[in-house]
């Protein structure tokens, strides 16, 4: 295997052996081999729009989901890759047969297999059959890019929004990605081009969240447990909340938010169910211990799912894009009412979550709430109570060296307000950072993908002040990446033209060193340092 598309590969290169996330060989193998079919079907989708021909939106939601699939610890189930690629070649054989000119195909375009040839195929198609490292560097950064595009796209899906252009957009670059007569000047312009629909896919599904669920608000959310037995819902999809939320209405059982679901608090829509309780827990990668003591059913919607411990695995489900081989996995398409029975059955019977904290934690600073406080921001700015804003969205992760953004949170003067998205967050969510005049000193946006809240906030400051360049905005990026949706809200930053932007807690391994450069020339990437040194650079040394 070789696989280098997160932040934890391993020896900062590629896990080769086995996935420092616990994706054994055969599993990396199938994902290698549903990217190389859903970039195939993506070239006839390509080639058909071209003659006139318009793609049904089940393809498109077909080729979103496959990619979803593929993204870190979203899915570890061999059988259920297998499914999607068979289904995969099997549409594109249907696809096939409407098409006028095949010539122009690329090799992914036509190939078809039986399962038996599934792991002869896969060997040869992997992220290393591209031998040119700086081609291979490109196209691996805008294929992440997609996932993560994919994902956001999901979200949107579920909610009944879809976009053609996006849907059209993914599948034209994914094509281009098997494209051998594309340059490495093609192939940045492509990455750029994918940060424009990464902003067009993150304005998708924030209208699609808030026009069904209300814009966020300001919200304290409760940390500690109630007296009886919970459901906790992990991942990013509102749309599985919400039906869990409404079946389990006069059962008896809680609902609580684990890691990247916490922001859904912070929607008026979901105010109104009594059981839903609070948030339990942290980030993704402390689940082994929180979802022990949890104990209750737990319901993995997206990524982040960690292999999970004997002692809880038959109480961890998974729905969508998600799967992990023994769990269950409760079906359901879009637009379809997902059955949770078996779920609250199961929390019936089991005893309520151990306290492992207590007290609440403030959310809900999404573009719409922020800008009714505008006003006393720009007041708080213009009088220096405010000196500097500091991004730091992004994933959180296991790597100790990560214990730099609690520390630099900590370090931060006190006239410095963080701006956060993902769950990121939860390496200085509850330290306490006080406010600024009633102005909380972490403002949390909400998931990864509200990350467009913070550019939308950006450019309305811009606007406010009356500045050229959102570059001259009091606002530094020192952001944190874990998965591809963070790559995706990377490339949307660099294509809204956001400068020197700190990355870490290590460089992306799949950036060649000449790839790295173009970044770093054009865009002032830079990686970090120690807090101290970074603070001097930042000039934020009190
Ligand atoms: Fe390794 Fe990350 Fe790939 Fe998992 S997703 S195999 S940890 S590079
Ligand atoms: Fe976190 Fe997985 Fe990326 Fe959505 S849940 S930010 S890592």
């Amino acid at each position: 295997m070789f696989c280098y598309q997160c932040q934890e590969t391993a020896g900062c290169s590629g896990c080769t052996r086995v996935g420092v996330c616990g994706k054994q060989p055969d599993v990396a193998a199938m994902q290698d081999l549903l990217v190389y079919a859903t970039k195939g079907i993506s070239a006839v989708t390509t080639t058909l729009r071209q003659e006139g021909v318009a793609i049904q939106p089940a393809v498109n939601h077909m080729i979103t989901l496959n990619l979803f699939t593929t993204i870190t610890n979203a899915n570890f189930s061999k059988e259920a890759i297998i499914a999607r690629i068979q289904e995969t070649l099997s549409e594109k054989d249907l696809l096939l047969s409407k098409l006028t000119n095949k010539d122009t195909l690329p090799e992914a375009a036509l190939w078809n297999g039986s399962v038996e040839e599934f792991d002869t195929k896969a060997a040869a198609v992997g992220v290393l059959s591209t031998e040119n490292e700086d081609i291979r560097s490109l196209r691996e950064l805008i294929t992440y890019g997609l996932k993560g595009l994919s994902a956001y796209s999901k979200h949107a899906n579920v909610l009944l929004q879809d976009n053609e252009e996006i849907d059209a957009f993914m599948q034209r670059a994914l094509a281009a990605t098997l494209d051998d007569s594309l340059s490495a000047d093609d192939l940045i312009a492509l990455t750029l081009e994918t940060g424009k629909y990464g902003v067009d896919g993150m304005a998708l599904l924030d209208n699609a969240n808030t026009s069904t669920y209300g814009n966020p608000e300001i919200t304290k959310v409760n940390i500690g447990v109630g007296t009886r037995p919970g459901i906790l819902v992990s991942g990013h999809d509102l749309r599985d909340l919400e039906m869990l939320l409404k079946q389990t209405q006069g059962s008896g059982v809680d609902v609580y938010t684990h890691s990247e679901m916490l922001p859904a608090h912070y929607y008026p829509a979901f105010k109104k169910y009594p059981n839903f309780v609070g948030n339990y827990g942290n980030a993704w990668w402390k689940q082994k211990e929180e979802f022990e003591s949890f104990h209750g059913p737990i319901l993995m919607t997206t990524n982040c799912i960690v292999p999970p411990k004997g002692s809880y695995k038959d109480r961890l489900y998974t729905t969508g894009a998600a799967g992990y081989p023994g769990c269950k996995h409760i079906s359901g398409e879009i637009g379809e009412e997902k059955d949770f029975s078996a779920i609250i059955e199961q929390a019936k019977h089991c005893a309520p979550p151990e306290e492992i904290e207590r007290g609440e934690i403030i959310g809900g600073f999404a573009h719409n709430q922020v800008l009714a406080l505008a006003d006393d921001i720009v007041t708080a700015v213009k009088s220096g109570a405010i000196r500097k804003f500091v991004v730091m969205a992004g994933c959180d992760g296991r790597m100790k060296s990560r214990n730099y953004y609690t520390d630099f949170a900590k370090a931060l003067p006190k006239d410095t307000v963080i701006l956060t998205a993902g769950c990121a967050k939860y390496k200085y969510n509850k330290l306490n950072l006080g406010d600024i005049g009633g102005i909380p000193r972490v403002l949390d946006a909400g998931q990864c993908n509200d990350s467009y809240s913070l550019a939308v906030i950006a450019l309305k400051l811009k606007e406010v002040f009356g500045l050229e360049d959102i570059n001259e905005l009091p606002i530094i990026y020192n952001i944190s990446w874990y998965e591809q949706k963070a790559v995706i809200v990377l490339l949307a930053l660099l294509y809204l033209g956001v400068k020197n932007i700190h990355l870490g807690p290590t460089l992306p391994a799949f950036l060649s060193p000449n790839v790295a450069k173009v970044l770093v020339d054009n865009f002032g990437i830079a990686g970090i340092g120690s807090v101290e040194k970074d603070l001097k650079l930042f000039g934020l040394s009190e």
